[in-house]
């Protein structure tokens, strides 16, 4: 190969290479391992600078130190179905463990189905407050007249062609319209002012030795997550258009000082799919049911998207939250340690873990993952990330600079004729080149073959 060709293939043999390491690099974003200071009085303080994740952390524990009792007007929710008894009995066992034995708060159960004897006989016997078991009005649980049902049907074959998670069923999408706007309204849970939802399933890995609902009673917050991350973009296709409809209908609706950074990155233009998880919420009944929220969901329940899409509960209570909420209002559990498949919440600081007695793998936390949003939901508070969170290793920055020469050699091709020309001629020299070893091997490959044949006879 003459030199200056020979000059080329190296400056796209560098660009392979360093791609491939830049995207190694990148996956070495440390994880913070930060540790909260522990106060003479054994709980935790906070400074200027430090992350929300401590700040959090010592807001609530210095919130246990000084609340031991007390009572909020709340109730633990589970939305189910009876074949789902095993499922929320490993999730009760759980919340009564580590929480509700304490405090025994009622337990409401709903489904769209009569529950079973044996579903209420196993639950009941497991949580600590009174069980109460509701049926869903068929109304809150069935096709609004505006819908056009073939056109659903189509939707949802179309999504199982295309195999998109429960694109394909009828249920799923009644029970994400249901969890959207229509729970709170359940006749057993108008005399209670918050919530605490509970999917089966779900553990929970560290004490929680205060109460969550006096928390959010006396910090006024009205919506409350653990685990936040990003929706799949194609069950929500439309749901920012009927966001923009809202907001144009209702701008009386939309709180000072929100959380709108959080779910759009232009200021409203359009959703970043950002939503925090719903399979677990703390909130606000009241709140739910106010004229805010009922206008919020009747807009979007008028576009459809619950059946023409697959909007789901999680995305429409996030949206709600950040656009109807102060800030403030809305709170992040750092000590409530936290699983539904397939993720985890677990507490970077190990006097934390400590103190509250978890039995979760710190290395498995979700908040600093790719998928998750809690580092957005950090920036749009103004909270700085905790310790290399924000920061890049060494090798990451290797992979920069390594990248920052591949675009500049890269460049440097791209401009010069003579140079473009060149290379087109090494990569067809390099493929006709590999063309003939291959070539080569199978025919090696095929005269290896006759020689064991004839070795065999
Ligand atoms: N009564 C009733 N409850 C349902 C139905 N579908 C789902 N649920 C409940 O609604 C909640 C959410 O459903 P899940 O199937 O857990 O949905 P998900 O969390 O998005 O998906 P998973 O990853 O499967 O957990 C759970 O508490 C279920 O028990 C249904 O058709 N009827
Ligand atoms: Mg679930």
């Amino acid at each position: 190969m003459p030199p200056a060709q020979g000059k080329y293939v190296r400056y796209l043999i560098i660009a392979v290479v360093g791609l491939t390491l830049f995207f190694l690099s990148r996956r070495s974003i440390p994880l913070p391992t930060s540790t909260p200071r522990p106060l003479s009085d054994g709980h935790l303080a906070h400074s200027p600078g430090q992350s929300q994740n401590e700040q959090s952390s010592n807001e609530v524990m210095r919130f246990a130190a000084t609340h031991s009792g007390g009572r909020a007007n709340a109730t633990l929710v589970t939305l189910a179905r009876n074949r789902d008894v095993w499922e929320i009995s490993q999730a009760i066992r759980q919340v009564e463990d580590r929480f509700n034995r304490k405090f025994h708060y009622n337990w409401v159960f709903l489904n769209d189905q009569p529950f079973d004897d044996t579903f209420k006989r196993i639950t009941s016997s497991l949580v600590s407050g009174t069980a109460l078991y509701g049926e869903i009005p068929p109304e809150h649980w069935s096709y609004p007249d505006w819908i056009d049902q073939d056109r659903a049907r189509e939707v949802r074959e179309e999504m199982r062609e295309k195999k998109i998670i429960y694109g394909h069923s009828e249920s799923y999408r009644h029970m994400c319209r249901y969890e959207s706007g229509f729970f709170f309204r359940h006749p057993l849970l108008q005399e209670y002012e918050y919530y605490w939802r509970v999917e089966p399933g779900i553990e929970l890995f560290c004490d929680i030795p205060y109460d969550p609902f006096l928390f959010m009673k006396e910090t006024n917050k009205k919506y409350s997550f653990v685990i936040s991350m990003l929706e799949y973009p194609g069950t929500i296709e439309t749901l920012w258009d009927g966001v923009k409809e809202f907001m144009d209908d209702h701008p009386e609706h939309i709180a000072e000082g929100n959380l709108m950074t959080f779910v759009s990155n232009d200021n409203g233009k359009t959703y970043n799919n950002c939503h925090f998880w719903s399979n677990f919420e703390i909130g606000s009944l009241d709140w739910l049911r106010s004229k805010e929220y009922m206008d919020y969901f009747e807009t979007l329940d008028r576009q459809g998207g619950f059946f023409y899409e697959r909007w789901g509960d999680a995305p429409i209570h996030s949206i709600a939250a950040s656009l109807l909420l102060q800030k403030e209002q809305i709170h992040f559990w750092n000590e409530i340690a936290y699983y539904h498949m397939p993720f985890t919440h677990c507490p970077a600081e190990e006097q934390l873990r400590k103190e509250l007695r978890c039995s979760c793998d710190p290395s498995g936390n979700f908040d600093w993952k790719p998928l998750s949003c809690l580092p957005r939901y950090y920036r749009a508070n103004g909270i700085p990330l905790p310790s290399g969170v924000d920061g890049y290793s060494w090798l990451a920055i290797f992979g920069f600079v390594i990248l920052g020469a591949i675009l500049a050699c890269l460049l440097a091709v791209a401009i010069n004729p003579r140079a473009r020309a060149q290379a087109f001629i090494s990569v067809r020299h390099l493929y006709l080149q590999s063309q003939t070893f291959w070539e080569r091997y199978q025919e090696e490959k095929r005269e290896w073959e006759r020689e064991r044949l004839r070795m065999k006879r």
